[in-house]
C-alpha cells in the first residue's frame, strides 16, 4: 500500500505542478485519472497528518532560485516595495468571525514559528531554508472561521501575461498543520521581494507551487467553486492538482 502511494505521489510529482513548458501528458484523461487517485490517497492517508523533514543551519542553500511569474510588477506592489513594506496590509475577510487587517508590526508580534524546510520545485530544483512566521493555525483562531468555512483562499500581488491573479488555497484540515506558515523572513532576513515578500504562505508538506507568494488577501470560503477557474488555484485551474502532498 505505501509503495503504491509512492509510485502514485512520485508520477504525481513529474507530472503536476509549476513547469513552464506544459507537458501534453498531462492532458490524458486516464494520466488525469490516476493524479486524482494519488491525491485522494495522499490527503487522506499521509499529507495532512505527516511531518515534513526538518533540516540543520548547515543544510541552508546559499543561493536559492526564485519562481513565479515574475516579481509582481504591479504598481500598488511596487509602491510597497518603495515604502519597504511601510503601507502593507494583510486583509482577512470572507466566513470569519472578525474581518481585519495586519500590518507587518502585528503580523511579527505573532511570530513564534521557525523552522528550516526544503521546498520542492516540480521543475527538478529543491531548496533549504530557514523559515520564521505565523502559523496559520493561531491566525485562523485570531479571525475565528465561521462554520460553514471550509477553505482558506490566499491572493497575490502578481499576474500572468493575461492579466490573470495568482492564487492559492488550502482546506481547513491542511491549514491546521503544525507547520504551515504566514512566512515573514527567510533566513533572518524580511522575505525579499522575489521571494515573494513580504508575507508569503510556507507549506513545507506540499510541493511548492501550493506556497503563495506575495500574499495580500485571506479569505475563508466555503467552496472554491466560484473562485476565478475554480479549481481552488491558479496552476490548480492550469490543471494541476489541488492537494500536492509530498
Ligand atoms: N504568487 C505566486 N506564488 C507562487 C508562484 C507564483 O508564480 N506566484 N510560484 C510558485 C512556484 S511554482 C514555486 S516553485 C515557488 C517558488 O518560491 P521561491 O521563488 O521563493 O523559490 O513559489 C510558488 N508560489
Ligand atoms: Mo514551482
Amino acid at each position: 500500500m505505501n509503495r503504491k502511494i509512492f509510485v502514485a505521489s512520485s508520477m504525481a510529482a513529474a507530472l503536476a505542478g509549476c513547469a513552464k513548458i506544459t507537458n501534453g501528458l498531462n492532458d490524458a484523461p486516464q494520466v488525469h485519472g490516476v493524479l486524482k487517485l494519488a491525491e485522494d490517497l495522499n490527503h487522506r492517508v499521509i499529507g495532512t497528518h505527516g511531518m515534513a523533514k526538518l533540516y540543520r543551519e548547515s543544510d541552508i542553500t546559499q543561493n536559492f532560485p526564485t519562481n513565479g511569474n515574475d516579481t509582481p510588477s504591479d504598481g500598488t506592489y511596487q509602491k510597497l516595495v518603495d515604502g519597504r513594506f511601510a503601507g502593507y496590509r494583510l486583509a482577512v475577510g470572507g466566513l470569519v468571525e472578525r474581518p481585519q487587517t495586519f500590518d507587518l508590526r502585528a503580523l511579527r508580534a505573532l511570530a513564534k514559528l521557525t523552522e528550516i524546510t526544503r521546498h520542492d520545485c516540480v521543475e527538478g530544483w529543491s531548496v533549504v531554508g530557514k523559515w520564521t512566521g505565523v502559523p496559520l493555525a493561531d491566525f485562523l483562531k485570531l479571525v475565528g472561521p465561521k462554520p460553514e468555512a471550509r477553505y482558506v483562499m490566499f491572493y497575490s500581488f502578481d499576474r500572468d501575461s493575461n492579466g490573470q491573479p495568482f492564487y492559492g488555497s488550502v482546506d481547513l484540515a491542511q491549514a491546521a498543520h503544525p507547520q504551515i506558515q504566514l512566512a515573514l523572513d527567510l533566513n533572518g532576513k524580511p522575505i525579499d521581494p522575489d521571494h515573494g515578500g513580504p508575507v508569503r504562505l510556507r507549506i513545507p508538506t506540499q510541493l511548492a507551487y501550493k506556497s503563495t507568494k506575495w500574499v495580500h488577501r485571506i479569505e475563508l470560503a466555503s467552496t472554491f467553486k466560484p473562485i476565478f477557474g475554480g479549481n481552488g488555484g491558479y496552476w490548480e485551474d492550469q490543471g494541476y492538482e489541488w492537494y500536492a502532498g509530498i
